[in-house]
């Protein structure tokens, strides 16, 4: 810490002060700041240590004379604003008067209602602008406010907004925040998982200029905004890739921070101030930064302040405080604030008490926030944050205006209606007001009309999600045909294979420039890294260097038009790209190939909420989790060995999750999922688990196909089947070698099975079952699973290289006794062999569980299972995987 200095020549002070002064008179702020910077520039080269301070004064970033006049109607906008407000708090009220604990948010809304109407009348650019659309991120539990506003455009109706939360009501209902899955004609982002907005608009953004870049779209001035709260930004991925923001002059890119100054439980920065904090984060982060603190009434004060006691005052406040002034009014805030230094009472000896603290802040002035927002448009070569002060629970009065309770309040009683109608001047009489009506005047009133009539000026409402593109033709699967064929006696893996007709889609010519390869600096590893040559890596930038091995024939050549999203050690950032490249479809009307590929164990596990939030936007594209499987990505250890992304898959509705042995199997999935997602144009992710061992891939057997995609298809039958194995992925070899096994040491011969999707299996035969539970008297459906299993009522025993809840998951529809191995526990760092030993999947322990099988089923003598145990040296004694 720099000792504060003491100032020993208060003279020679003064005259800096006064030189600065005459340069701000005579030439203005572009002077003096150059003057300043010299300066500094000037004395540090000297040798002087600068503090590092990234602050600007708690006060307005944007001065009064600065300020773009407000070109709107400030009267008919209130009145709008009120109009919203009210049915806002009514549909929470309402909904959960008629279902107590239905839940909503009234107090989010009202204190972000001027940063959005502010943005809905002048900024938003709709779907029929001529420069195209903006894409909007909002606040996901300020919803009742945008859907509020919907109501008033007539665009949503009373009985839709009576149930709001109410989806499954028989006239329909609305969804709890933006689910565009649930509306899909009204919300594009999901935003409500805290956090995600942040790094999604970001990428989004990022993702516009790529489009624009390579020549997909004209350059133009939509924007991407991104309303958040201040409480969000404690998320590690709200601020995590700022940075890449500045890097990339995304001056697309508008964030507004909504700072209440409380989260949920209480003050966001009770000690300390979260504006200045997110100040210093986002101009460290290189962004431009409005601040929006003090409505037009201050500015007066601030004018007048000739001693600089305000200015003090301002920077040793506390959120904490300010807060605490909302909530106690105008005579504490004089006592406490301005009490504080008598200069500061003296200022404000002409004003009551009630003057005081009915000044509006900065997010509740609608000119402050207009003149935040024109600037912030205007930004060259950066993107811009504006933070915004206001108050949570804005016009609740005692109901929870700036109070620790106010997130959680969801109904107002006869009273706090009162006081919110006159609060806001909403024309209903007591005993209306008291039920907490929806309030809509006529069509042609002067509110309603004006509202359209700026609507229609910025090309009609938002928010609207968009579902059409054209769609893609898919080249027929022969461009696969070396995977098809296998790779003769050649051993390679199965992302080697993947990427190999990654390399052939991205060449062909009707369909390759839509690929967008996306990878989170793992190209090497998967040996992809003729691609960074062969499609350049994207740079906004271009390559402004020589690379090092610029004499390679794979260098590493960056590029405008590059095709590559080359993330950096970034999943989330990565995965962020993958929706903005699979909702491009409709963000942009063009259906774009997301191919995002990453080290397995950090995909799902790391960054699954994120997936979930693609699931949710209706993302298309492909996910492939390369070097997977606990077993068959033997060296790395438990961090590193993914035994369960499957399980997270299944678990995702609109994920479709293989897990592949051979090349020709990833073939025809990935050809099913170019037709299913950018043919038919269906809403669903393709998840490929993908791996590192190699060994030889056969050619494809026939008429395989359409079983492949449904989950299994047979391998070898037997006419007499006493147990059947079921292979999957990696783990195929050890369950035919456990077969052959079988023949030999035991003479048995199993039937063998090939399962490309435990999940896939269980969705069809859940589907099936409940049809059939529901049509009783109707003929009965048979799953695929019973259609392939249920000739022959025999033990079955199923390997992956996955938890055994993987393949667990069709043990209720499996016909006879299901017996599943898999890897559970912590992953161990040893040759595959050992590790399959280890963790009980390899072929002596798929021969000893079919043994036991048989026995249990009657077929074999008790003691069989003790001789395979005897002869394959089984340590019975050895330490269980699945115990630490
Ligand atoms: C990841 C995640 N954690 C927790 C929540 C629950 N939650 C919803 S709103 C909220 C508080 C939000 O505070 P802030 O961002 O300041 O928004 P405000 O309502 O104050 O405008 C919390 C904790 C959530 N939605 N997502
Ligand atoms: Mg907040």
């Amino acid at each position: 810490m720099l000792k504060r200095y003491k100032d020993t020549d208060p003279e020679e002070t003064q005259e800096w002060i006064e030189s600065i002064e005459g340069a701000l008179e005579e030439h203005g702020p572009d002077r003096a700041q150059f003057l300043l910077e010299q300066l500094i520039d000037y004395a540090q080269r000297q040798g002087a240590r600068m503090p590092f301070n990234t602050n600007t004064p708690f006060i307005n970033t944007i001065q009064p004379f600065e300020q773009k006049p407000f070109p709107g109607d400030r009267e008919v906008e209130r009145k709008i604003k009120s109009l919203v407000r009210w049915n806002a708090m009514a549909m929470v009220t309402r909904a959960n008067k008629e279902s107590d604990g239905i839940g909503g948010h009234i107090s989010t809304y009202a204190s972000s209602a001027t940063l959005l109407e502010v943005a809905f009348n002048h900024f938003l650019k709709g779907p029929k602008h001529t420069e195209g659309p903006d894409l909007v991120f909002f606040q996901g539990h300020a919803s009742p406010g945008i859907y509020a506003r919907a109501f008033l455009e007539g665009r949503l109706s009373e009985k839709q907004i009576v149930n709001f939360r109410r989806e499954l009501s028989k006239e329909g209902g609305l969804s709890s925040y933006p689910h565009p899955w649930l509306m899909p004609d009204f919300w594009q982002f999901p935003t409500v998982s805290m956090g995600l907005t942040s790094i999604m608009a970001l990428y989004q953004a990022r993702f516009l200029h790529y489009l624009e870049d390579r020549g997909f779209v004209e350059k133009s001035k939509r924007k991407v905004w991104a309303f958040l709260g201040d409480g969000e930004m404690d998320e590690p991925e709200s601020l995590g890739a700022l940075t890449l923001a500045a890097r990339e002059k995304l001056d697309n890119l508008v964030f507004v921070v909504n700072c209440n100054l409380q989260r949920l439980d209480g003050p966001v920065r009770g000690n300390g101030k979260i504006i200045q904090e997110l100040e210093g984060a986002y101009r460290g982060a290189g962004w431009n930064v409005i601040k929006v603190v003090w409505g037009s009434d201050w500015d007066e004060l601030l004018e007048k302040d000739d001693t600089g006691a305000l200015a003090k005052r301002l920077e040793e406040v506390v959120d904490g405080e300010l807060l605490k002034y909302v909530v106690e009014g105008g005579a504490h805030l004089r006592e406490h604030f301005f009490g504080k230094y008598p200069e500061l009472l003296e200022l404000v000896k002409d004003f009551s008490d009630d003057d005081l603290i009915s000044f509006p802040l900065g997010g509740h002035d609608p000119e402050k926030v207009f003149a935040a927002y024109s600037e912030a448009v205007e930004s060259q070569g950066k993107p811009t944050v504006v933070l915004a002060r206001t108050i949570k629970g804005y016009g609740l009065g005692e109901a929870g205006e700036g109070r620790n309770i106010t997130h959680q309040q969801k109904k107002l009683n006869e009273e706090e209606l009162l006081y919110f109608r006159d609060r806001f001047d909403i024309p209903l009489k007591d005993e209306e007001a008291m039920k907490a009506p929806f309030y809509k005047p006529k069509k042609n009133s002067e509110e309603i009309s004006y509202l359209i009539e700026k609507r229609n000026e910025l090309g009609g409402p938002l928010p609207f999600r968009n579902s059409k593109a054209e769609k893609l033709n898919i080249p027929d699967i022969d461009i696969f045909s070396e995977a098809l064929k296998g790779f003769g006696d050649r051993e390679i893996s199965t992302t080697m294979a993947f990427v190999r007709m990654l390399t052939k889609l991205t060449k062909d010519e009707t369909i390759g420039k839509y690929v967008v390869p996306i990878i989170p600096d793992e190209a090497r590893t998967f040996g992809m890294e003729s691609l960074f040559r062969q499609l350049g890596i994207y740079a906004h930038e271009g390559q402004k260097y020589e690379p090092v091995d610029s004499d390679q024939f794979l260098y590493y050549k960056e590029a405008v038009d590059g095709q590559i999203l080359e993330e950096g050690i970034n999943e989330a950032g990565a995965m962020s790209s993958f929706i903005a490249a699979g909702t491009a479809y409709s963000n942009h009307g063009i259906n774009m190939i997301p191919i995002y590929i990453y080290y397995s164990m950090f995909g799902f596990q790391r960054i699954w909420d994120l997936i979930w939030a693609a699931g949710d936007m209706r993302t298309r594209g492909f996910l492939l989790g390369a070097t997977a499987g606990r077993t068959t990505l033997n060296g790395e250890g438990l961090q590193h060995q993914d035994g369960h992304s499957h399980l997270a898959a299944a678990a995702t509705p609109n994920i479709k999750a293989y897990d592949l042995a051979y090349s020709y199997e990833i073939a025809v999935v990935v050809h099913k999922g170019m037709k299913e997602m950018f043919h038919e144009q269906k809403d669903v992710i393709y998840y490929l688990t993908l791996e590192n061992e190699n060994y030889v891939h056969p050619k494809i057997p026939e008429g395989v196909e359409k079983d492949i995609i449904k989950g299994m298809y047979k391998i070898h039958s037997t006419k007499t089947p006493t147990v059947r194995l079921l292979g999957c992925g990696p783990l195929m070899g050890e369950a035919l070698a456990a077969a052959d096994l079988l023949k030999k040491d035991w003479n048995i011969e199993p039937g063998v099975w090939n399962v490309t999707s435990f999940s896939e299996l269980r969705r069809d035969a859940e589907e099936t079952e409940r049809w059939n539970h529901l049509h009783p008297a109707k003929r009965q459906k048979r799953s695929h699973l019973e259609k392939c299993l249920s000739n022959y009522r025999v033990p079955t025993v199923a390997v992956s290289d996955y938890v055994k809840m993987v393949a667990e998951q069709i043990g209720p529809y499996v016909p006879g006794d299901y017996y599943a191995l898999g890897t559970d526990g912590f992953g161990r760092s040893d040759t595959r062999e050992n590790l399959r030993h280890f963790f009980e999947v390899d072929r002596y322990y798929i021969v000893l569980t079919a043994i036991r099988a048989l026995v249990n089923d009657g077929q074999l003598e008790k003691g069989t299972s003790e001789k395979v145990i005897k002869k394959y040296r089984i340590d019975p004694n050895k330490p269980s995987p699945i115990t630490v």
